[in-house]
C-alpha cells in the first residue's frame, strides 16, 4: 500500500524515511526550566502558534447559554442512554451566533456523579453523515460502547462554525466577529475556528451539572484532528488531548516534509491555516515553532497521539516524534522521557506518564480499535476503572 501511495502521489512528495531531511527543531523549553517558568513559555508557544500557523480565533463569547433537548435511546445492550441536542447560543458583536453539539450520556449521569466526556469535532455536515440513535456501534463515534464504559461523548459539529470550504469558511463565526473578508497574516484559519466551537461544549460541561468539566478529553480525526491539536493547546480546560491520524498541520513534524508538506496543505486547503503560514511552504526550516510544540504545550495534562500503520500521508512517524520532542515540558513536571524507539509496533500502545500513543493496522480512520485505547487512557489518567 506504501508503494502504491507512493507510485500514485506527484514525484515531490516523499514517502521514502531515508529522503527525510536533516533538520533542526526549535526549543522547547526557551528560558523556562522549572513548573513555575512553564505558563509563561507555554503562552509564548500559543502566541507563536496563532501567529505562523492557525491565526488568532474570535475571543470566548461574553455571554452563552444552553438550550437542551434529550430522548432516551437503547444503547443495544439493554442500557438505556440519554440522547440530549444542546443548542449553544453565543453572544458576538452582531447579535447571537448559535450551533449544536449533540451528547450521548450514560444513564448514571448525574450532579451527584459527574461524568467524564469526550468532545469530539465533526467536520463533516450533519446532514450529509447524521449521527444515528439507533447505530450505538457507529465507526467514528461508537456511543454504546463509550457509554458503557461511563463516559459521554459530544459531537461537536462544525459545519455551522466554519464551513469546510474555502469560499464560505467565514461565512458563519467569523462573520459574526467580523472578521471574515480580507484575512491579516495572523487572521483565524477554519481549524482554529472549529477548536473555538470545542471550547464553548467545555463552557457548556462548566454549568451542567452532570458532566464533569475536569475530565474532558478532545479529539477529532485527520482535519479535525488538527483542530482538536490545537484547540487542547489553547484551552487548557481539556483534561486529554488526543490527535487522531491529524498528520501534517496536526502532530506531524513540518520539518519532516514526509507525506504531505506545507507548500501542498496550503495549496489544497488555504482556509484552514493563517496566511503567514504560506511563509513556510517549500521553507519549512524557517518555522519558529514545529508541531511537537503543540505536544509539549499539553503539559502539565495528558496527550495522545493515534496514527494508523498504512497512513503513509499523514506521517505516522512523525506523529509519534513530536510526542518524543516534547520531552523537555514533560520531564519539568517529573514524568519519563519518552525515545524514539518506544514507538509501537503495529497494533501496539505505549504510555510515559501523561503521554500516549498507539499504532493502529490498517490506514487512516477513526475506528473500534482507537477509541478502545482513547478509553483505557482516559480510564486510567482520570483514576477510573472501566465499566
Ligand atoms: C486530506 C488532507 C489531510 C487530511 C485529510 C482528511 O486531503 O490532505 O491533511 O486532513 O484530508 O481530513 O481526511
Amino acid at each position: 500500500l506504501m508503494l502504491l501511495a507512493a507510485l500514485a502521489a506527484p514525484p515531490e512528495f516523499n514517502y521514502d524515511e531515508a529522503e527525510v531531511p536533516d533538520y533542526t527543531l526549535p526549543d522547547v523549553l526557551g528560558d523556562a526550566d522549572s513548573p513555575e517558568d512553564w505558563p509563561g513559555r507555554r503562552a509564548e508557544i500559543v502566541r507563536l502558534f496563532e501567529q505562523h500557523v492557525y491565526g488568532v480565533a474570535p475571543p470566548a463569547p461574553e455571554k452563552v447559554t444552553f438550550e437542551t433537548r434529550s430522548k432516551t435511546v437503547d444503547a443495544g445492550d439493554g442500557r438505556e442512554v440519554e440522547w440530549r441536542t444542546v443548542t449553544i447560543t453565543n453572544q458576538t458583536p452582531s447579535g447571537p451566533f448559535t450551533h449544536e453539539v449533540e451528547v450521548f450520556l450514560p444513564a448514571g449521569a448525574s450532579a451527584k456523579k459527574p461524568v467524564g466526556s469526550f468532545a469530539l469535532i465533526r467536520y463533516t455536515p450533519r446532514s450529509k453523515d447524521p449521527i444515528a440513535p439507533d447505530e450505538p456501534e457507529r465507526g467514528y463515534c461508537p456511543w454504546g460502547p463509550i457509554t458503557a464504559a461511563g463516559y459521554a461523548v459530544a459531537v461537536v459539529y462544525v459545519d455551522d462554525v466554519a464551513p469546510d470550504d474555502k469560499t464560505r469558511f467565514d461565512s458563519k463565526l467569523l462573520k459574526a466577529y467580523g472578521m471574515d473578508g480580507e484575512r491579516p497574516l495572523d487572521g483565524c484559519g477554519a481549524l482554529a475556528a472549529w477548536g473555538w466551537a470545542a471550547s464553548r461544549f467545555v463552557d457548556y460541561c462548566e454549568q451542567a451539572e452532570d458532566l464533569d468539566a475536569g475530565r474532558v478529553a478532545v479529539l477529532g480525526h485527520s482535519r479535525a484532528g488538527k483542530a482538536a491539536w490545537w484547540a487542547g493547546v489553547r484551552d487548557d480546560r481539556f483534561s486529554i488531548v488526543i490527535s487522531n491520524n491529524s498528520g501534517c498541520g496536526g502532530a506531524a513534524l513540518s520539518r519532516r516534509r514526509f507525506g504531505e508538506t506545507v507548500a501542498r496543505i496550503n495549496s489544497s486547503f488555504p482556509h484552514w491555516f493563517c496566511p503567514q503560514f504560506d511563509a513556510y511552504n517549500g521553507n519549512e526550516d524557517a518555522l519558529p515553532i514545529d508541531q511537537h510544540m503543540l505536544a509539549a504545550a499539553v503539559a502539565p495534562r495528558a496527550v495522545y497521539v493515534a496514527s494508523a500503520a498504512e497512513d503513509a500521508w499523514a506521517d505516522p512517524r512523525g506523529e509519534f516524534l513530536s510526542l518524543v520532542e516534547a520531552n523537555p515540558a514533560f520531564e519539568l513536571f517529573g514524568d519519563p522521557a519518552l525515545r524514539p524507539e518506544d514507538r509501537p509496533e503495529v497494533g501496539g500502545t505505549v504510555v510515559r506518564g501523561r503521554r500516549g500513543s498507539h499504532l493502529r493496522p490498517g490506514g487512516h480512520g477513526l475506528e473500534r480499535f482507537d477509541w478502545d485505547r482513547y478509553l483505557e487512557f482516559a480510564a486510567a489518567y482520570w483514576g477510573e476503572e472501566i465499566k
